[in-house]
């Protein structure tokens, strides 16, 4: 088999999953592209009377559910239909910069009208997924607002495969408006899980007995979201794509902008259940699913969730982590002006955070303000060390909600040399100064 029949056959594979494959279907130079991807607007049905307009990829929200294997490389063939010019950035793989789909760390553009094409060798394996990583601004139509984003599963070589069916669940919001404080807040009128609201799309359907495994991306642009499926647990097994050290169940999933939570749910109490938001008027607003049993009936149940704390540490070891070779104190601040500052400076005229390649940093995040943020680290996986005042170790992750007023602990290790961006991953705050270069430096 060629590597394109291969990549197909995978796709087939999985018609449990609601999403189309993107096969490589344009020459692009001489060889065909593994994947293909055009970028350009859609009109999209969340709903009989909730059509929208806004911009995915292959004319689908969200994007077509890419597998690909760990340690096989693979091409993506681009082509950008829009008139901005776009980039694709392929969140949580340790990539070069160059096609990482960040521009400050020198990743082309895709130009508008215009095509790219990106070659990588992916890893790790895990529930990774791919977006926009363009600057928004105060234009809510652009970059993390619209349907640019898709979930790319790097599958191990070998996959133990301890669940009977695997479910992608991708949250997400739409009509995008100021709220009444100004331009600061976003608020949105539409919530969807899969590109559908509530009821509007297929149910998952389950058997009692059986082990179903939900890989959760949150892809919103701004918000947090937390999940509940009444009568059922969910068993988190990896943050951010990564296996936990200490697997354990909990009612209420969180996850705040990009972050994945892979959880197994033993289906043991038959009905028809809505897997959604524990906020009542996101949850009305569209923000779930319906799961629904063999041979079960009626309207899909809900009843309120249990006020649980999220917390990271309960999935993580007790033992102490390897000392730092340096440690690095990151100060965050809201400015006049709703900028943002990382020890007083805003991007980009933050100072680069050097490091020295194979070194271990331990990098100290100060949240000076009343806002949770989710800190992302491209090309780099890192460990948590300490979170709102609780030790912690073994959880790998690439996105981080600080809580405000708090500080949060994480271990870099520098092992992927070349510019590396830093930035919260809260589009707005993004936009507004939250970013920073980490900079190998030669020893
Ligand atoms: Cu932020």
């Amino acid at each position: 088999m060629t590597r394109r029949q291969f990549l197909s056959a995978v796709g087939g594979a999985s018609s449990l999953v609601p999403f189309g494959f993107a096969q490589g279907t344009e020459a692009a130079g001489e060889s065909a592209a593994d994947i293909t991807l055009r970028i350009g607007e859609i009109s999209l049905d969340l709903a009989p009377r909730h059509k929208i307009k806004t911009i995915g990829y292959n004319g689908q929200v969200p994007g077509p559910l890419l597998r690909v294997t760990e340690g096989r490389p693979v091409t993506v063939d681009v082509f950008n239909e829009t008139r901005s010019n776009e980039l694709v950035h392929w969140h949580g793989l340790h990539i070069p910069p160059e096609v990482d789909g960040s521009h400050e760390e020198g990743t082309p553009h895709v130009p508008a009208r215009g095509q790219r094409r990106y070659s990588f060798t992916p890893t790790p394996s895990g529930t990774r997924w791919y977006h926009s990583h363009v600057g928004a601004g105060h234009d809510l139509d652009k970059a993390t607002y619209t349907g640019q984003f898709g979930m790319l599963i790097v599958e191990p070589p070998s996959d133990p495969g301890r669940y009977d069916l695997e479910v992608p669940l991708l949250l997400h919001e739409w009509d995008p408006y100021w709220d009444d404080r100004g331009p600061r807040d976003v608020a949105y009128r539409v919530f969807s899980v899969n590109g559908k609201m509530l009821g509007a799309g297929e149910p998952v359907r389950v058997r009692a007995g059986q082990q179903v495994l939900f890989r959760v991306v949150n892809a919103s642009a701004t918000l947090t979201h937390r999940l509940a499926l009444p009568g059922h647990q969910f068993h988190v097994v990896a943050l951010d794509g990564n296996p936990v050290p200490a697997p354990r169940s909990v009612p209420i999933l969180e996850l705040g902008p990009a972050e994945r939570v892979d959880a197994v749910v033993a289906m043991s109490s038959p009905g028809v259940w809505i897997l959604g938001s524990a906020d009542d008027q996101r949850r009305a607003l569209g923000m779930g699913i319906v799961i629904e049993y063999a041979n079960a009936a009626g309207p899909p149940r809900w009843t309120p969730a249990p006020a649980a704390a999220w917390d990271y540490t309960v999935f993580g070891e007790q033992r102490d982590p390897a000392q730092p070779d340096a440690k690095v104190r990151l100060v965050i601040k809201e400015v006049p002006g709703h900028r943002w500052t990382i020890n007083g400076k805003s991007f980009p005229k933050t100072d680069p955070i050097p490091v020295q390649a194979h070194r271990r940093y331990r990098w100290i995040f100060d949240n000076q303000s009343a806002d949770a943020h989710p800190l992302h680290l491209h090309r780099h996986t890192f460990e948590l060390i300490r979170v709102a005042g609780k030790p912690t170790s073994g959880l790998r992750k690439d996105v981080v909600m600080v809580p405000a007023w708090k500080e949060v602990e994480i271990d870099v290790t520098a092992d992927h040399p070349g510019p590396t961006l830093f930035h919260c991953h809260q589009q707005f705050h993004m936009d507004n100064g939250f970013m920073a270069m980490m900079l190998y430096q030669d020893a």
